[in-house]
């Protein structure tokens, strides 16, 4: 069977996220297969996809967005061949089709699925977004999330406009991955292991187990901590924040309607609530939020969820609206 994420799920019933295939890095290094060159690589995202945000985020607020390209799918999954029955990221046919969705500007294929199987032909794992694309090489450079934000952080910054943004700087890194780790297991794929559960234990763990990992102890936990300062690891903005600030935005609007996490809104966490606010003003970021593909996308395309694919239509939460994080001296 050709795999996607409707399809992750261990005898359990509870959902599981294989690790990504395509691990190569862009560096500096004058050996390096992949060196740093303006207009050689492009970006494939979803504006749906908050592991595709966190890389199209970098784009923006490291001003790369020029020296590398990007191209976003249609917001709902189709199918990908005539010939089996797998759903995934497609793109348009033409720039009119999809608002803020292109077709594939330099492989002319139809889906994600294809460039996949351009870069490998044994290939199988799942066709996911975000692909880091090598127009020179015509393969996938990387299509892990956690790496190529690295990538980006540091190794354009002779072509960033904004190279002195170092959101992993050294003497942060210990706490930026220690945050990194309980964020990604309690609320990155925490809302995804609410949302694909398929029995009701897996997703009961989510809300009575006791380790902090969890999506509400996370999430308290994260609540506490903005209580005191304004980011996650101290007064300045990190990679912990884009990582975090990707899937609080996608919260109320579809988490916790479509992924069942309703023991507490978003907008209910005065000090979370104010933060996404916070990181979605920084300049460039509100781009990256397409709340109309998000909740096409997810209310769109997992059928097993949503079989009828309605749509629901609030809260419509206005992130560009006033917020009190101000008081923590940037
Ligand atoms: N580890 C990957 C995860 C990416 C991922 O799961 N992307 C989802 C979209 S939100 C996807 O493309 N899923 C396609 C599928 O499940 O078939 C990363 O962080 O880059």
């Amino acid at each position: 069977m050709v795999r996607s994420a409707l399809n992750e799920m261990s005898d359990s019933g509870a959902f599981t996220r294989p690790a990504s295939t395509f691990r190569n890095f862009i560096s500096r290094d004058p050996n390096s297969q992949f060196p740093p060159e303006s207009g050689r690589y492009h970006l494939y995202v979803s504006y749906a996809c908050p592991w595709a945000s966190r890389c199209l985020s970098y784009l923006k607020i490291k001003g790369l967005d020029e020296a590398i390209g990007f191209t976003s799918v249609k917001p709902i999954w189709e199918r990908t061949k005539e010939t089996d029955d797998h759903m995934g990221w497609v793109f348009p046919a033409s720039n009119t089709e999809e608002p803020d969705a292109s077709p594939d500007p330099f492989n002319c294929v139809k889906s994600i699925r294809e460039l996949y199987e351009l870069a490998s032909r044994n290939y199988t794992g799942k066709f996911t977004v975000p692909v880091l694309w090598d127009k020179k090489c015509k393969t996938i450079v990387s299509n892990e999330s956690a790496e190529i934000i690295r990538m980006l952080n540091t190794e354009f910054n002779d072509i960033a406009k904004n190279p002195a943004l170092d959101l992993y700087p050294p003497h942060l890194r210990a706490q930026i991955d220690e945050a990194n780790e309980w964020v990604y297991e309690g609320i990155n794929n925490g809302v995804y292991k609410c949302g694909f559960a398929r029995k009701q234990e897996p997703y009961d763990e989510v809300f009575f187990y006791v380790a902090v990992k969890h999506l509400y102890e996370a999430l308290d936990k994260c609540e506490e901590i903005l209580s005191k300062q304004r980011y996650i690891c101290g007064n300045i903005l990190t990679e912990a924040d884009i990582r975090l600030f990707v899937t609080l935005i996608r919260f109320d609007e579809v988490y916790a309607v479509h992924f069942k996490c309703n023991k507490k809104l978003l907008r209910e966490y005065p000090n979370l609530f104010n933060y996404t606010k916070d990181v979605y003003q920084i300049p460039g970021m509100s781009s990256t939020v397409n709340v109309q593909h998000i909740k096409r996308h997810y209310y769109g395309s997992h059928h097993t969820i949503n079989p009828f694919g309605i749509i629901p239509l609030g809260p419509d939460i206005d992130y560009s609206s006033s917020h009190d994080r101000a008081r923590f001296s940037a």
